[in-house]
């Protein structure tokens, strides 16, 4: 009898990789062009300490890796059971912190205990939200730790309704919750099955801000998060994966959404000219002057108005 072999989920190329290359690319969803940026980043090898015996309601696996969630970990970080498996890395929340070091207030949709918020506090005021109060007791906690508390502002209670009552953000960021680990069992992660839905979670922000930065797992659909765009429709159509690495193993992706994204503006001219051949209407990506002036130089009169809005 023939044997069928089966792939495990891990091993086909996870949907980033099958569905964009590497660098910056212009697509097109449904039939509106995106920008889209593609970026490897490396991180540096994980911290492991098998020494001592894992506490019984932490499981060995993240034990084994607490000081590369807090690198201050044995000064006093405390973590609930949810915690230990979604807060996001030192290293990489000091690596998306780094992106938006120059905004003056963050806003953390989804805080939890503190990983991205701590990062950010050390260049800017942030506003952290969390439905659930004793994730801010842990907060309150960790950020003190690392001496940033007096950067931290804490809101209780569900984003969906908390972030209604907010002001003009710099950049808002979000981690939401996966559904826990089981979340890599599926060749593709299902944003629909994000609770709360992280549609009504967009145009919320939509509101608030023009910067938005989601941390996904490693099996995020781009499709899926092109659909959000549609959320967000004052956003220029910028996406930017960073897709986060250590060594061969592929860890997970933020997502830059909107003014953060900063293509080389010469070289997307190029590819709408390219792509679009001029008979695209509206370009909704670029300052028209910019897409303008990269025309002309490459003789392109003709077609400008084209990609004007
Ligand atoms: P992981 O999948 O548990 O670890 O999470 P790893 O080592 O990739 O597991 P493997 O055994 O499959 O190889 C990787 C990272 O994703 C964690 O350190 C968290 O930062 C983040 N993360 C994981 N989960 C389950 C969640 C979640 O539910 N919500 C959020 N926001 N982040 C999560
Ligand atoms: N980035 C965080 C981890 C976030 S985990 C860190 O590094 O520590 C996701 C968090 O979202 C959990 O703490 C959970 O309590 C919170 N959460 C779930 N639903 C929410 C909602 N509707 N509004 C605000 N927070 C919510």
């Amino acid at each position: 009898m023939e044997r069928k072999r089966s792939r495990s989920p891990r091993r086909l190329v996870p949907p980033v990789f099958s569905q964009l290359n590497l660098g910056l690319q212009l697509l097109f969803h449904n039939s509106k062009p995106v920008c889209v940026v593609l970026k490897k980043i490396k991180l540096s090898e994980i911290h492991t300490v098998h020494s001592e015996q894992n506490p019984p309601e932490v499981p060995k696996k993240y034990w084994v890796q607490r000081y590369s969630l807090f690198s201050k970990f044995d000064e006093g970080i405390q973590l609930d059971t949810e915690s230990w498996y979604s807060v996001t890395q030192e290293e990489i929340a000091a690596k998306i912190a780094k992106t938006c070091e120059d905004a003056d207030l963050v806003l953390d949709a989804f805080a939890g205990a503190g990983g991205n918020v701590i990062q950010f506090a050390k260049n800017s005021s942030v506003i952290a939200v969390d439905i659930d109060p004793y994730k801010l007791e842990l907060l309150k906690n960790n950020s003190k730790v690392y001496q940033v508390e007096h950067k931290v502002q804490c809101l209780e209670g569900d984003f969906l309704e908390v972030g209604k009552t907010l002001e003009s953000i710099d950049v808002v960021f979000m981690s939401p919750p996966w559904g826990g680990p089981e979340y890599c069992r599926a060749y593709s992660f299902d944003l629909k099955g994000i609770t709360p839905s992280i549609y009504k979670v967009a145009s919320v922000c939509s509101e608030l801000t023009r910067n938005l930065i989601i941390y996904f797992p490693r099996n995020i659909n781009p499709s899926q998060v092109f659909e959000l765009l549609e959320e967000l429709p004052n956003f220029e159509r910028k996406v930017e994966f960073h897709a986060y690495y250590r060594g061969n193993k592929f860890y997970t992706v933020a997502c830059f959404i909107g003014d953060l994204v900063h293509p080389d503006t010469m070289q997307l001219s190029k590819l709408l000219i390219e792509s679009t051949q001029g008979k695209y209407q509206e370009s909704g990506l670029m300052q028209a002057l910019e897409i303008q002036t990269s025309l002309e130089q490459k003789g392109f009169n003709a077609t400008c108005e084209c990609y004007l809005k």
